[in-house]
């Protein structure tokens, strides 16, 4: 505590606030303001998912928010390329000024409005109702984090729901398939270590041997994209040792007969080979599933980000149905919990399809996915303009090359952001972001079920606007309107409050601790209702074929870019580039922080020492991770715990750091949901 003394004179608060970064955890926590500065960040305990405490990227906001490099007022571009104060009347008469030629001609829709996920909030919307507003600008469909396996789920369950977090310790069996929890959704080990304490087991399956991995009964390391041939297999044990709940599979399953034909055309070896993994590995994991009741899967994203990755998920959710673990405590499918996702688009991940006919004006036309492609191809009118805000998509979308060549195509670029990421570098006009202490508002999360208020307690420092204050501006100097509070924060607390309204919430609960989001489910499915078109559980599902021209089965193809795969690239390139998240950041966040930089200041190459021999390379050496698409330059280190034929960088990484990881990646789809196929992406590496 903050002792009487040293706080005489001084004025001292303590907010409650959560964490808007695109993470599980969502963190619940109390922050101490001392005389204007953040001076403490501590946990909240009515967020049971979070009680612990933030990890070191939320108590790291005490430096972010007063970051030097934070961008404090508009910045433009320079001829030489490095970039100058401008004051807002500048910076807004010009985007102005440009704005109304560009609707005029060629039209509105020359002007992309790219928003990422850099933080959630209700207030985000602001930016599509201006562009509405505008007459409409081109948007991106598709997402680069979940969307596969949102509709994996949705299109075998109905809906994207699991049990509250905390049910986890109810679980005799865990397993985290391709889910680095330890890293990822730290607060979730909290839950597992209980379940273990009481006698529960835990699978972990991961090319990588993760952290999460060293504390698992039984960890497998499959040849990435295999996992549906994995899953197929176990699912043959399960049927042919007679271990599926067929009273379940009765009454609440469509296509258990159709699935069957499917798990009986892999066989133990060919799924062990396919896999590379003994089998063994396969029966233990069906001996598992088949005995320990009740099992939770927790699926992670990083899986699903391969071409045959809705396929996958279908296959590996399809173990729990045939288990009849579904609706109970201690069981479940833990992918995504959208129950707090009240006013959110995403709640629904028909919102990722482009839109037959799109919403109003905006024309959809551009795939998340294929950014740099896309955007290049543009013609009906061809691009003018971007403005980007929430996102870094010259480090975080595939193909880096691609993305800068497309910026580099317009007239004229718009970045918003907190700092001078790479893409704020390829813009004509920069303008300062706030920080989630500088403006009020609601978010909710996707693994436990709260609503939380992130609480405007500092006010924007230097001349730093609020994205809904510049829409604002904008707006009224093109001569519309749109219905969203500007500076003023009584107008925003009673914008939320009327938001709030229909759910009998108010802001004042939420000024006191996380809420539970209406009509929450501890049990999602207690009561084995499917909102699926047969109401049941869908093994078949007849959507998948109509909407993704799939299989109606997941039945197991290998991914694009597998060395199993007689293309040019494939024969070429023999090794997985893996680029997972890490502990310290949140993607192209945290790591320009002098508090997080103390842990990790350079990107580093994991390689197998195996792998690294055969090419002369030892620790330590400079290496060159290439492929026709780029290359990286980095130092290796060797890592005994990865599978051999993998290489893996974490993304995240800046271009000024040398790191990005993207310029490797090629912008593709996924087999459903248009989620981007970042992981199809085979390399090779050399000594520099
Ligand atoms: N600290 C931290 N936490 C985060 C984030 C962050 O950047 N940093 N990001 C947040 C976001 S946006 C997301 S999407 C989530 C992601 O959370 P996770 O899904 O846990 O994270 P990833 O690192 O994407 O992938 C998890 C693991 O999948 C493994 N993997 C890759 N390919 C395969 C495969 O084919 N099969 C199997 N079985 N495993 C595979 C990788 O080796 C990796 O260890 O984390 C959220 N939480
Ligand atoms: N190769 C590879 N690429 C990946 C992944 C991978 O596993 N491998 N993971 C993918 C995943 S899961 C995700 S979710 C994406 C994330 O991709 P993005 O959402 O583009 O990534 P972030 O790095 O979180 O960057 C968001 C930016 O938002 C800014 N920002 C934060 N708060 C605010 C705000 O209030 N206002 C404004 N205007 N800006 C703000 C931050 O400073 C940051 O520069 O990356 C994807 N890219
Ligand atoms: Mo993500």
């Amino acid at each position: 505590m903050v002792s009487p003394g040293a706080l005489q004179n001084k004025s001292m608060a303590v907010y409650t606030t959560a964490c808007p970064r695109n993470c599980y955890s969502t963190c619940a926590m109390r922050v101490e303001v001392v005389d204007g500065r953040l001076r403490r960040i501590q946990p909240h305990p009515d967020n049971r998912a979070t009680s612990e405490g933030p990890c070191l990227k939320g108590l790291s906001y005490v430096e972010r928010v007063v970051s030097p490099d934070r961008i404090l007022h508009p910045l433009k571009r320079r001829p030489d390329g490095t970039f100058g104060r401008i004051s807002w009347r500048e910076a807004l008469d010009l985007i102005t000024e440009r704005l109304e030629a560009y609707r005029h001609d060629p039209g509105s829709q020359s002007v992309l409005y790219y928003a990422a996920s850099g933080t959630k909030g209700l207030l985000n919307a602001a930016g599509s109702s201006f562009w509405r507003a505008y007459g409409g600008s081109t948007t991106t469909y598709g997402d680069l984090c979940w969307p596969a396996g949102l509709e994996a789920t949705r299109l075998t369950l109905g809906a994207n729901l699991h049990n509250a977090p905390w049910d986890l310790e109810n679980a005799s069996l865990i397993v985290l398939w391709g889910k680095n929890s330890a890293e990822t959704n730290i607060h979730q080990t909290t839950f597992v270590d209980r379940a273990i304490e009481k006698g529960a087991k835990l699978v972990v399956i991961d090319p990588r041997r993760t952290q999460t991995a060293e504390r698992a009964d039984l960890f497998i390391q499959p040849r990435p994209g295999t996992d549906g041939a994995l899953a197929l297999a176990v699912a043959r044990l399960l049927i042919e040792g007679g271990r599926v709940d067929r009273e379940f599979l009765g009454r609440h399953v469509l296509g258990f007969r159709r699935f069957r034909e499917v798990a009986l055309e892999i066989s133990l070896g060919e799924s062990a080979a396919i896999c590379e993994i003994p089998v063994s590995d396969i029966e233990r994991l069906a001996e598992a599933l088949g005995t320990l009741a009740p099992a939770t899967i927790c699926a992670g994203f990083g899986m699903q980000r391969y071409t045959n990755s809705g396929q996958t998920m279908r296959a590996i959710l399809a173990l729990l149905v045939l288990t009849g673990n579904l609706g109970k405590p201690g069981a479940g499918w833990q992918f995504a919990n959208l129950q707090s996702a009240v006013f959110d688009e995403v709640a629904d991940p028909i919102a990722f399809y482009p839109p037959e006919k799109p919403d109003g004006v905006a024309r959809v036309s551009i795939s998340t996915a294929r950014l740099g492609r896309d955007m290049l191809a543009a013609d009906d009118p061809p691009l003018k303009m971007a403005w980007v805000e929430r996102g870094n998509p010259v480090t975080q979308n595939p193909e880096t090359h691609r993305v800068i060549e497309a910026f580099r195509a317009l007239d004229f670029r718009v970045v918003v952001d907190q700092f001078l990421t790479d893409t704020a570098r390829e813009a004509d006009l920069v303008l300062p972001a706030k920080t989630m202490f500088e403006q009020t508002d609601v978010i909710g999360a996707y693994w436990h079920p709260y609503l939380q208020l992130k609480q405007k307690m500092l006010d924007p420092p230097g001349e730093v606007k609020t994205e809904t204050e510049v829409y604002q501006l904008l707006a009224g100097r093109l001569g519309f309107e749109i219905d969203f509070p500007g500076t003023d924060d009584a107008e925003v607390d009673a914008w939320l409050e009327r938001k709030l309204a229909r759910f009998d919430i108010t802001l004042d609960q939420l000024r006191e601790g996380p809420v539970l989001a209406p009509g929450h489910q501890e049990i999602a499915f207690a009561d084995l209702r499917f909102p699926t078109p047969s109401g049941k559980i869908e093994l078949y599902s007849e959507d998948a074929a109509e909407r993704w021209d799939a299989d109606p089965l997941p039945r197991f193809a290998e991914s694009e870019e597998s060395p199993r795969r007689a293309t040019s690239t494939a024969s070429r390139y023999p090794l997985y580039f893996m680029t997972p998240n890490t502990k310290n950041r949140i993607h192209s966040q945290f790591n320009n922080l002098a508090m997080i930089r103390r842990l990790s200041d350079r990107p580093l190459a994991m390689i197998h020492p195996r792998d690294a021999r055969e090419r002369g390379v030892v620790d330590g050496d400079k290496v060159r991770i290439f492929n026709d698409r780029g290359s990286l330059e980095l130092e290796a280190s060797f890592d005994h715990g990865l599978r051999r034929g993998c290489v893996a960088v974490t993304n995240g990484w800046w271009m000024t750091d040398g790191g990005a990881v993207n310029v490797c990646s090629q912008g593709r789809e996924t087999d459903m949901g248009h989620g981007a196929a970042f992981h199809d992406n085979l390399v090779d590496f050399e000594k520099a």
